[in-house]
Order: structure tokens, then sequence, then C-alpha cells
């Protein structure tokens, strides 16, 4: 695939912060067009996707925040992806807020099924936002966005209606794990959806936990659609965050793990979100997802013969 769509999601009501509406403006600004054009593809920017009127979504407890409006970018955001899934291009949804995947990875899900594939997803979160309605503790529904996907029940709110295709929690993996709420860790446990911590990562090497996951996607003629939170990062190379936690994945480990993606081709979808402009250092993690996402679509120092999947 030659091209590339690029479609801005400026939510930031799932965070209970300010500041991820300005993500797409920032990574516009650090050049990620520009950036994938040098690279040889054909760079298409949508612009930025619109919240829909969710008047309906009332909320089944009061902890939740902002359910309308996130709903409503529930609705946007998985029309978005289910039109776009389909389409000869690869597309990046630029963030937003986690809450953006509610849409996205709903969508991409939908198209897949649509194309006759199952649908894989690689989580790089230092959370697994694994929540429920039920099990949330601050009511963010950035913290519930994998749980929806995999079809976890009480969500129905979202969309008006249940998800249509869900994604199988056995095609998930996630990694650089270091906050994971109580309830949300049974329900995670109980799913069955392979999860590492960073502990994980530090004892066995981070390619070595992704090489057999990408093994699985190709045996199973998968697409794979991967969520890149900024807070997989460790703050020290990524501030602009507004949930971060110490002990993230280093900057050589992140490319890594970009540089493994695109060997493997496997790749047909990316969330870029959490990057919160307002609270980043002049402009060094908008740069670093640039440069991520840059290595993904197979920026490297030398060239080396690809791997065949
Ligand atoms: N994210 N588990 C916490 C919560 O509020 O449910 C944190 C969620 C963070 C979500 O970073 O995308
Ligand atoms: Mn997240
Ligand atoms: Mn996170
Ligand atoms: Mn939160």
């Amino acid at each position: 695939m030659n091209r590339i769509v690029l479609l801005g999601a400026p939510v930031e009501e799932g965070s209970g912060r300010r500041g991820c509406r300005m993500g797409p403006d920032a990574y516009r600004t650090a050049g990620l067009q520009e950036d994938l054009s040098g690279l040889g593809f054909e760079v298409e920017d949508l612009g930025n996707a619109t919240c829909e009127p969710a008047p309906d979504a009332v909320a089944p407890n009061s902890r939740l925040v902002e359910l309308e409006r996130v709903a409503g970018w529930t609705r946007a955001l998985h029309g978005w992806a289910r039109d776009l899934g389909q389409r000869d291009a690869f597309p990046i949804y630029l963030g937003g807020d986690h809450s953006l995947s509610l849409g996205t990875v709903t969508g991409q899900a939908a198209a897949a099924e649509a194309l006759g594939r199952p649908l894989f997803v690689l989580w790089l979160d230092a959370h697994s936002d694994f929540n429920t309605f039920e099990t949330t503790e601050t009511g963010h529904l950035h913290g519930v966005p994998l749980a929806y996907a995999c079809g976890l029940p009480g969500f129905d709110a979202l969309l008006g209606r249940p998800v249509p295709s869900v994604v199988d929690p056995a095609n998930v993996c996630i990694l650089g794990l270091r906050s994971v709420d109580k309830a949300e860790r049974v329900l995670l446990r109980r799913s069955g959806a392979e999860a590492h911590d960073m502990r994980a990562i530090d004892e066995a090497g981070i390619a070595r936990l992704l090489e057999p996951f990408l093994e699985t996607v190709a045996g199973a003629g998968g697409l794979l659609h991967v969520s890149l939170d900024v807070d997989f990062l460790d703050p020290g190379i990524a501030p602009a965050v507004g949930t971060t936690v110490p002990g993230g994945a280093t900057f050589r480990e992140a490319h890594l793990v970009m540089e493994m993606l695109h060997d493997s081709r496997l790749v047909s979808s990316l969330d870029l979100v959490e990057l919160n402009p307002f609270l980043d250092d002049r402009g060094q993690t908008a740069r670093l997802m640039v440069d991520l996402t840059a290595s993904l679509f197979g920026r490297q120092v030398l060239d080396r013969p690809t791997r065949g999947h």
C-alpha cells in the first residue's frame, strides 16, 4: 500500500483535562505529512473529523465524565474507520485522547469483517484501558476503549446499539503496562488478552515479546491495528501526556517495535493518541511520535533486507 490518509480526531473529553484537542495540529506542525511523503508515500490529510450529536447517550451511572460527547465522537469515528478501513490506503488517526479508539478500533473491526480478515490489535500503553462503565474509578472514558472493542458488556450507549464487530481478546497484545486498576486487572486476566508489563519487557527484551505475536498475526492472515499511547514511552523522553507513569519504554525500545512492525508488513491502521501539546517541551513529544511513525513506515539508518513473513 503506497497511500496514507491522515484523519484528525481532536477529542479531549475522554481524558478529564484539556489539551489533547491540539494533538492533530501538533503532528501537522511537527511535519508528519512531509516525513511520510519523504519516504515515498502519497499522503492525503483529510483534516479533522467532527463530533456527531448523541443526545440519547445517557450515562448508566453518575461517575462517567462527558459520556454524550464521547459517544458522539465514537459514532463519528466508527463511521470514518469502517469506511477508511476498506479503502486502498493506510489510515492514521491523529488524536486526541485514547477514547477515540472506541470508534477507530470498532470501525476497523467492521472493515476487517467486511474484507473477510481477522483483526488483531497491538496496544502500546502504560495502561490497559480495560475498564468498563461499572469498574472505572475516574469516570474518564479514555480508560475503557480496549474493553469496549473486545465486546465487554454495558457499553451500548456509545453507539446507541451493540458493537457490530468486536475484536477477539485472543487477537490482542498489550505492551508497556505499569498502571492497571484493581477491577480492571481481573477483567483483563479473564479476557485472555496477551498483556506484558514493563518487568516482562526488562526481563525478556521487547523484541522477544513482540515477535511471536507478529507470527500469529501472519499465520492467521490477519490485519493489524496499532494503538500507540504517548504514555507507552518513558516520561523523560515524552512529557506531553496527562497520565505519565515512570519507567516506560525507552527511545530504542519504542523505535525497535516500530521497525519490527515495518518489517512485518502486517500493520494496516494506526492510532496516535494522548498527545497533549499543552504539556510538551518545545515540541519534543510531538516530534518523537512523528519519528516513531516514520520508523513504522520504513525509515532506517542502513539498508537491510526485509524479513519476509
Ligand atoms: N489512557 N486506569 C485509569 C482510568 O482512569 O481508568 C487511567 C486510564 C488512562 C487512559 O492513558 O489512555
Ligand atoms: Mn491509553
Ligand atoms: Mn495510557
Ligand atoms: Mn484519566
